[in-house]
């Protein structure tokens, strides 16, 4: 079993619809159990065009899944929630991002571990140290409480629901 975290985004159709919706598909992915889920949160938009706010979160799993796998299940949970890719960093209904995974450090053309953007993003981190503090971060040592610390990322981030 493995330890995974992953970050969960919405800036397009019913956000808050799409994200219980990923939660529950989450919930019921095979040989996972899902050990934390944090609150919503409303956030301004980093990089791509200009766009809409995102709601994000994120959740811890316990899985044997692999990363490739678990990669896979959460492609299939973006198409099935309407997902089109048509621009880079664009608007999007669903966006899952695997960020951990257990100590994990791969560079792959399909999947990069831990995730390369994550310590610079505060829509990652703050969900991330809500339900993780203490959560280590492979290639730095660091925890996400301290990743969040360090961050220079000034965007807005605020609580949308618990
Ligand atoms: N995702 C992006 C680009 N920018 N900004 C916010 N606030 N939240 C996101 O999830 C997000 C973003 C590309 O995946
Ligand atoms: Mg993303
Ligand atoms: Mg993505």
């Amino acid at each position: 079993m493995a330890l995974a975290a992953l970050s969960l985004g919405s800036n397009l159709g019913d956000r808050l619809a799409t994200l219980e919706r990923a939660r529950e598909r989450l919930e019921s992915l095979p040989n996972t159990k899902m050990l934390a889920f944090s609150s919503l949160y409303e956030t301004e938009p980093v990089g791509g065009p200009e766009q809409e706010n995102f709601l994000n979160a994120a959740a811890l799993l316990e899985t044997s899944l692999s990363p490739e796998e678990l990669l896979e299940k959460f492609h299939e949970i973006e198409n099935d929630a309407g997902r089109e890719r048509l621009v880079h960093w664009g608007p999007r209904t669903l966006d899952l991002d695997l960020l951990v995974y257990g100590d994990v450090q791969m560079d792959r053309e399909t999947l990069t571990l831990p995730h390369p953007r994550m310590t610079e993003r505060r829509f990652v981190l703050v969900p991330l140290a809500e339900i993780a503090p203490d959560l280590v971060h492979p290639s730095s040592g660091l925890t996400a409480r301290e990743l969040l610390d360090k961050c220079r990322d000034r965007s807005d981030v605020t609580v949308f629901s618990k």
